[in-house]
């Protein structure tokens, strides 16, 4: 009785949850991005074998944020994620154009099953400072520019 009082004042005068899982190929940023949101600063990172997960508070919004390893031997995991879940950040590195078919691919694959039907979708282009230091002709990804 008294959870479920809590639960209702909660969502009428106080903090609402909902939970986010952070999905994207190995590399795209993720464990960055969870970071810079929990404690503001960019740590340097390992590749995640399984999963970080951290709360993020946003005004009266308390984010459950899940960040799960990308690497191809792992993306047959990422659906044991998508029970219960609110959101869906889709983690993209903007450099990586050789994988931008398999990025997309994969993101179909999530959005079609069904228990992500619902998610709220957040398509998250990251890595964009390197993107403007190639367009002011400093990259090497696009020597024609
Ligand atoms: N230049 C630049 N580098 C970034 C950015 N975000 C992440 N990185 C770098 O990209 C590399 C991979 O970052 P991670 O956050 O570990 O990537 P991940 O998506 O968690 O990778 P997995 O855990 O293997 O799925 C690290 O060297 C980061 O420092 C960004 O916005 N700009
Ligand atoms: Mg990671």
């Amino acid at each position: 009785m008294g959870q479920a009082f809590r639960k209702l004042f909660d969502t009428f005068f106080g903090n609402t949850e909902m939970r986010v899982v952070m999905l994207g190929l190995d590399a795209a940023g993720k464990t960055t991005i969870l970071y810079k949101l929990h404690i503001g600063e960019v740590l340097s990172t390992v590749p995640t074998i399984g999963f970080n997960v951290e709360k993020v508070q946003y005004k009266n919004v308390v984010f459950t944020v899940w960040d799960v390893g990308g690497q191809e031997k792992l993306r047959p995991l990422w659906r044991h994620y998508f029970n219960n879940t609110d959101g869906l950040i889709y983690v993209v590195d903007s450099l990586d154009r050789e994988r931008i078919g398999k990025a997309k691919a994969e993101f179909q694959t999530i959005i079609k099953d069904p228990f992500m039907l619902n998610s709220v979708i957040l398509v998250f282009a990251n890595k964009q400072d390197m993107v403007s230091s190639i367009n002011n002709g400093f990259g090497y990804a696009f020597p024609h520019i």
